[in-house]
């Protein structure tokens, strides 16, 4: 009976606690869209034929395709012969931190010969961002970071995630369209000593605006005077001149100067190894001891969120690197990528000019790397994608990899006519949503193409 009775409240219990609980996720609402992703997302939902894509980072050739590099084909061929042995995993692991160090540092650097550096791959540069935020977090536990305003989007989210707080230093000047480096000193100064800095040695993203080598001695100067960290964020080495040795000058200005330094290394966009996820991070240290402290650490880090990354991109890479033919052929192919790049930036802006357009566009040839920070606001870039079905970010970054001879003439074009139509009959950006001005009138799939058409651009 009592058994009985006991039962019963249970099954009562039970019954009215599923009545009103609501489901396991009920309060999960949905995520901020990363803006890179929505693009790629608007993109691909257009039937257009001509729409471009200028959103993206990621190298495209001149057909508007995605290349896979030569030296990666040759590498692919040389390890396809060696199996992935268990145990030859952290021989290959070792290679390619120790490679990456080289081509960051320098071949010949003391850091590389004193073993004064701790290293371990991480996925990609995001992954190299997160490791080091991750292990800033626990050994600085009450610190910031400065980021670059503008910088990568996802920089804040990674932070934001390991609850770091970060805070801005002014690095670019919309009027100029160049380098803030005035406020920019101001800020480094500013900042309480002992701070955390996110640099971008080369072809910052989003602006394409690079200090020059005088301008990284005095950064690196007050960074010492101020006991900064810097750690360097480095996604697109050999983008911004061509040459990756050249493209390492601002970090090796700070090894000259005796810093110590965080670098995460992305091989997505100089090896177009983007799906392979191959990064690396680094943390220059003392001496041998203090490096392999701080090795151990990272990798307990990484150990507890993914384990290790796959080791096929990693060996491709180092496999790049480590063989001097292979090796060649690559410099080689970053040379034309950032060269295809270059001459695109050439050829809009002459474009632009040629149709008499009204406004200066020689930040276009001034700008360095992938993106071409373009000075196009919201509206028009709103009316670029709606009109015209070319997509870019919303703060009006180009992704100068998706410009082709094929449709630079219709990005000038329709450049052209979104910055010189009628001010009054452009969009007007609202905090959240985009209100449409009832001036504009949207033209039909059909419009669209007769406009492609009258601007000779053909599939
Ligand atoms: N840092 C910077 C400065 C950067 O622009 C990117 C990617 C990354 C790190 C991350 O790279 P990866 O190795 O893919 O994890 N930027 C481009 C791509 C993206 O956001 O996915 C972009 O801005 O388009």
């Amino acid at each position: 009976m009592m058994i009985i009775s006991r039962f019963l409240r249970r099954g009562i219990s039970t019954a009215s606690t599923c009545a009103t609980r609501r489901s396991w996720w009920d309060h999960v609402t949905p995520a901020p869209k990363d803006p890179i992703i929505a693009v790629t997302e608007a993109f691909l939902a257009d039937p257009f034929p001509y729409k471009i894509n200028l959103g993206v980072g990621a190298y495209r050739d001149d057909e508007g395709k995605p290349v896979v590099l030569q030296c990666v084909r040759e590498a692919e061929g040389k390890i396809a012969a060696s199996n992935f042995l268990e145990s030859t995993s952290t021989a290959v692991s070792s290679k390619f931190v120790e490679e990456s160090a080289k081509l960051i540092y320098g071949q010949d650097s003391n850091v590389i010969k004193e073993r004064r550096f701790a290293g371990i791959p991480a996925l990609s540069g995001t992954g190299a961002c997160r490791l080091f935020a991750e292990f800033q977090k626990r050994f600085y536990p009450e610190s910031r970071i400065y980021l670059p305003d503008p910088t990568w989007s996802n920089h804040r989210n990674i932070w934001r995630d390991v609850h770091v707080p970060d805070r801005t230093f002014r690095y670019y000047h919309p009027d100029s369209k160049s380098l803030n480096f005035v406020a920019l000193m101001d800020d480094i100064k500013n900042a309480p000593d002992g701070s955390f800095f996110l640099l971008h040695p080369c072809a910052h993203n989003p602006t394409g605006v690079d200090p020059t080598n005088e301008q990284w001695r005095e950064i690196s100067s007050l960074f010492k005077a101020k006991n900064h960290f810097p750690f360097f964020d480095v996604a697109y080495q050999g983008f911004a001149s061509g040459d990756v040795e050249r493209d390492a000058r601002a970090i090796r200005i700070f090894l000259e100067d005796g810093h110590s330094i965080g670098c995460a290394q992305s091989f997505a966009k100089n090896m177009g190894l983007y799906g392979h996820r191959v990064g690396c991070l680094s943390v220059l240290c003392n001496d041998k001891i203090q490096a392999m402290a701080i090795k151990g650490q990272l990798q307990q880090i990484s150990n507890t969120m993914y384990g290790s990354p796959p080791i096929h991109g990693i060996s491709l890479a180092s496999k790049i690197l480590s063989d001097p033919d292979i090796k060649a052929i690559w410099l080689k192919e970053v040379k034309v990528m950032a060269t295809r790049i270059h001459r695109m930036r050439a050829i809009l802006r002459e474009a632009l000019e040629r149709l008499g357009s009204p406004l200066n566009w020689q930040h276009i040839t001034n700008q360095v790397g992938m993106f071409c920070f373009s000075g196009l606001n919201r509206a028009e870039v709103y009316l670029l994608a709606k009109e015209f079905h070319i997509y870019m970010t919303p703060d009006g970054r180009i992704s100068m990899a998706g410009v082709t001879t094929k449709n630079v003439d219709y990005l000038a074009n329709s450049i052209h006519e979104v910055t010189t139509c009628d001010q009054d009959a452009k969009i007007l950006h609202n905090t959240d949503a985009y209100r449409i001005n009832t001036d504009i009138r949207f033209t039909s799939l059909g419009a669209s193409k007769s406009r492609a058409r009258g601007m000779n651009l053909s599939l």
